[in-house]
């Protein structure tokens, strides 16, 4: 099995907690790379890269920077097919499955084959959730989709678990970007009693309590991009 992946798993089953830290490559200086490394947490698990809008040549340049200076696994955490780099070690390789846009469901993802099959990329398929973090994202505005509803946790787990059946390794519940409310606990432990794959949640969380309560609800893998970006580091 791929080395990032099985990593994730194995941790899954002995109980240790990783924290991604994520990169967007818009509005992250590939000079400061050194510096920003040195100021993340040192419980950090792993470097996730990506964005919305992110063009091809700017994703290769910050991989490359980020490599440089970690032995920490890089993961492609694409926001369009353009976003592949050689230079990283294993690709989110997303189904926006809480939209119903054929765009974000498989698209994207045979536009991506041509420059995946370029890479030695470890490709990890991956449920993306998007859950309603309280205000418009730009995973919503970009693709088009509405988040699902933080009440409606039924749907959610349905779709988490329909995702596991169509063979997804990873489900990611993602309540966007600077979200108001993260995803909630409620959520967080229903998808993990129902669907037995690691569970990675992002968007909105900014304090250590927070990620601390997304890990007792059942998250394998939490996902912070904005609180390091505004350079509002909070202790671990
Ligand atoms: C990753 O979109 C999140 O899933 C990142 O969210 O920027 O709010 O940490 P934040």
């Amino acid at each position: 099995m791929p080395r990032v992946l099985q990593e994730i798993i194995a941790s899954k089953k002995a109980g240790q907690k990783l924290l991604a830290v994520l990169i967007d490559p818009e509005k992250f200086d590939p000079h400061n790379a050194k510096e920003f490394l040195r100021k993340i947490p040192f419980l950090t698990t792993h470097i996730l890269i990506g964005g919305s809008t992110v063009a091809a040549e700017d994703l290769e340049v910050c991989v490359q920077a980020i490599k440089e200076q970690t032995d920490l696994p890089v993961i492609l955490f694409p926001g369009d097919y353009r976003q592949i780099s050689d230079s990283a070690d294993a690709l989110l390789f997303l189904s926006l499955l809480s939209g119903r846009n054929p765009e974000y469901l498989i698209t994207q993802q045979v536009k991506a084959v041509p420059l995946i099959r370029k890479t030695s990329l470890e490709i990890i398929p991956t449920a993306y959730l998007l859950i309603d973090g309280g205000k418009e994202c730009a995973v919503e505005k970009v693709s088009g989709t509405q988040p699902l509803s933080q009440n409606n946790i039924s749907e959610i787990v349905d779709t988490a678990m329909a995702g596991f059946y169509a063979g997804k390794k990873l489900i990611y519940l993602e309540a966007g970007s600077g979200a108001l409310n993260p995803v909630s606990s409620d959520i967080i432990s229903a998808v993990k009693e129902t669907v037995d794959i690691p569970i990675i949640v992002g968007g909105g969380i900014r304090s250590s309590k927070q990620l601390s309560l997304a890990y007792e609800a059942g998250a394998n893998m939490v996902v912070i991009g904005t609180a390091f970006e505004n350079g509002d580091f909070f202790s671990l």
